[in-house]
């Protein structure tokens, strides 16, 4: 069977679980917030990477159903936590495309009881490209509930310039290739001080991914970076509510 068709029943069979990877201020190493991460444990195939079955999510719109999933989980779980920490969740060009992503969204807070300025929604510039003026408008409603949206994988689009300028964005997300090849290729260096001073000036805080290595961290401190996220300070895991409470009340 195609993993399309799998991909809409992987709700209802409890298939899909959550990977929160820890987001921290680089002056402090307070932790400001967690990305969540969408996991599949598919009965037959076992672990399927996000990177595998999310476009096909996106192609079938399975994505719509489990991305509002996502978000439910998320925002409960973090309504959980008492330090007041940022829940960051990714959204898809397709449910951003979706009629009634506002209102999912806002009843998702409501429901939840989690406080809008808590949710942060990471978005592609893809998924402004496709119909720009109807993305934007939508942005803007969700940005008006008091909820704050990053640039996710910033640099790698297309018109990464004109979008930031389109868009009061509340974090630039600094893609991962960038700090993948930085002691290998002075080019990335250049770019991630170009960023960081692009961020200063338009005074949006930016935030480094896929950070790896203590130099990089050190690279990224002098430089003025705002916050990372990587595996040095962490890996997407698990949340064991209940069982050692790390961040969970019962
Ligand atoms: O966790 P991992 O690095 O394997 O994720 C791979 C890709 O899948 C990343 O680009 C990530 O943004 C995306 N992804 C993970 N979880 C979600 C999700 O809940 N929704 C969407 N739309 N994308 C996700
Ligand atoms: O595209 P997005 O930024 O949403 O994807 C996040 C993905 O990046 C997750 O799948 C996560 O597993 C992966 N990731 C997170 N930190 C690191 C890191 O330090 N190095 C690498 N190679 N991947 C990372
Ligand atoms: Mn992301
Ligand atoms: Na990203």
């Amino acid at each position: 069977r195609a993993l399309a068709t799998d991909l809409w029943h992987a709700v209802e069979n409890g298939e899909l679980s959550l990977a929160y990877q820890v987001q921290k201020s680089v002056v402090d190493g307070r932790v400001t917030g967690y990305e969540v991460l969408l996991r599949w444990d598919h009965p037959r195939r076992g672990r399927i990477s996000p990177a595998e079955f999310i476009p096909i999510a996106e192609e079938c719109g399975a994505i719509v159903p489990i991305g509002a999933w996502v978000l439910r989980e998320a925002c409960a779980e973090a309504a959980r936590w008492d330090g007041g920490e940022r829940i960051a969740v990714n959204l898809s060009p397709l449910q951003l495309g979706h009629v009634d992503l506002v209102r999912e969204v806002h009843e998702t807070l409501l429901v939840t009881g989690l406080a809008p300025a808590r949710l942060e929604l990471e978005i592609t510039e893809t998924a402004i490209i496709a119909d720009k003026e109807r993305a934007l408008h939508i942005l803007r409603q969700i940005k008006a509930l008091g909820i704050t949206i990053a640039i996710d994988d910033f640099g790698t689009g297309y018109s990464s310039l004109d979008t930031l300028r389109s868009f009061p964005f509340d974090k630039i997300k600094l893609d991962r290739s960038f700090m993948n090849d930085i002691d290998s290729n002075p080019q990335s260096k250049a770019i991630i001080r170009a960023i960081l001073a692009l961020g200063r000036s338009l005074e949006v805080p930016v935030l480094a991914e896929g950070v790896e290595t203590d130099d990089q961290l050190q690279m990224l401190t002098v430089e003025g970076c705002d916050e990372v996220q990587g595996f040095l300070l962490g890996r997407p895991e698990p949340i064991q509510t209940g069982l050692l409470g790390l961040r969970a009340a019962a």
